[in-house]
């Protein structure tokens, strides 16, 4: 399904070459196509499909059934997440080639997901630029050339993080409390630098690209992006985030084995259940445009302490052993992000609300769901 110039939505015949009618068919001609019953699903690339959020995505698209989906990531999918998609490619998203082949298609969103995360990113940082930005840059510039061949703008959902803020203390860390889009924007990872820099890429692309030029206006990417906190699946284990001692915390637990935590007790940041994550993406790629004050939306759920995080698995697994061994440079990243974000815009704008506080989250997702993952 695409949104015409003229704001119309358009359905492509699904029958073509057989079909005698225009390749886009508007809703309001009422055009044969419905009676026929051709009409068939947009098509949307998912990048970085294998990792959390991928197949947590690949998994909401396919009950949803109303679009088809391609997959990129560098290794190949699962059989279970094969089924999920009706286009798959492996490759290196900063690969010219690939964005080659991709732009073939005529796609109408875009969830940009392959990223290195923040650990990750400092072991490798010209990998983390060159996958996380210039990654990026390349899409963006798909997306653009996809929008303007199809007339119709390419929305191109980018999950960003809470790495974008770079706290100057933990003082201040602690008296900000939830902090807004705006401040605090002084990312001291690589990640966060490479995130930051993509957020304003994409900004630019939607709504600046050739300003100086016969282009300038021409509405062919709608960029849209959440600042994800630390995210939380009863399913999957992280790597290479440094918000990763929440999940690999309950996963110990549930899997009876000792965890030493790599942050201090008093360690806060916001996390969320992935479910949650996941819906954000699609309620916000679902916003009517002129609802959205914004580009970039902060997005929370609940804000703990790695102690309280460690209190709930015990209250869960009562065996688990947590000790802490906090790995200065990895504490030090987690002081440098905000202890909690407000995300009124992304209430207001488009009706977020998390479905999961932190005792839901434990109680009627994690420990119900996490113990099946590990069984047998
Ligand atoms: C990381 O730890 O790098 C990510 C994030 C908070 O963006 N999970």
């Amino acid at each position: 399904m695409f949104c015409d110039t003229a704001g119309a939505v358009v359905y492509r015949c699904a029958v073509l070459p057989l079909c005698p009618l225009p390749q886009y068919i508007h809703i309001h001609d009422l055009c044969p196509p419905f009676t026929l019953g051709v009409v068939v699903s947009r098509i949307v690339l998912v990048t970085g499909a294998n990792g959390e959020i991928g197949h947590s995505l690949l998994e909401a698209f396919a009950s949803s059934g109303d679009r088809d989906v391609i997959s990129v990531d560098l290794r190949p999918l699962g059989d279970a997440q094969r089924g999920y998609v009706k286009w798959s490619f492996e490759g290196d998203i900063s690969d010219p080639k690939l964005i080659e082949q991709l732009e073939s298609f005529d796609i109408a969103e875009i969830y940009h997901l392959a990223a290195l995360l923040s650990t990750s990113a400092e072991k490798n940082p010209e990998l983390a630029h060159r996958v996380n930005v210039n990654g990026t840059m390349g899409l963006l510039s798909m997306a653009r050339r996809i929008g303007q061949r199809t007339g119709s703008a390419v929305k191109f959902l980018f999950p960003s993080t809470i790495a974008v803020y770079g706290m100057p203390s933990l003082e201040v860390k602690t008296s900000a409390g939830a902090v807004a889009e705006d401040v605090y924007l002084d990312a001291t990872t690589m990640y966060g630098i490479n995130k930051l820099y993509c957020e304003r890429l994409g900004v630019y692309m939607s709504e600046r690209y050739g300003q100086l030029t016969d282009d300038a206006g021409e509405k062919t990417v709608d960029f849209r992006a959440l600042r994800f906190p630390g995210l939380i699946s009863a399913f999957t284990v992280p790597s290479g985030g440094t918000s990763d001692y929440a999940p690999e915390m309950i996963h110990a637990a549930a899997q009876g084995k000792p965890y030493a935590c790599f942050v201090r007790p008093d360690a806060r940041i916001p996390f969320m259940a992935m479910p949650d994550g996941v819906t954000a993406l699609l309620n916000l790629a679902a916003a009517p445009r002129e609802s959205l004050t914004r580009r970039v939306y902060n997005i929370g759920a609940f804000a703990p302490t790695a102690e309280e995080i460690a209190m709930k698995v015990k209250s869960a697994f009562p065996a688990a052993e947590i000790t802490y061994a906090p790995h200065p440079k990895r504490q030090a990243i987690i002081d440098s992000w905000c202890a909690d974000v407000d995300d009124s815009a992304a209430r207001r704008d488009w009706g977020w609300k998390p479905t999961f506080d932190m005792d839901t989250a434990f109680d009627t997702y994690l420990i119900p769901n996490i113990a099946g993952v590990y069984a047998g």
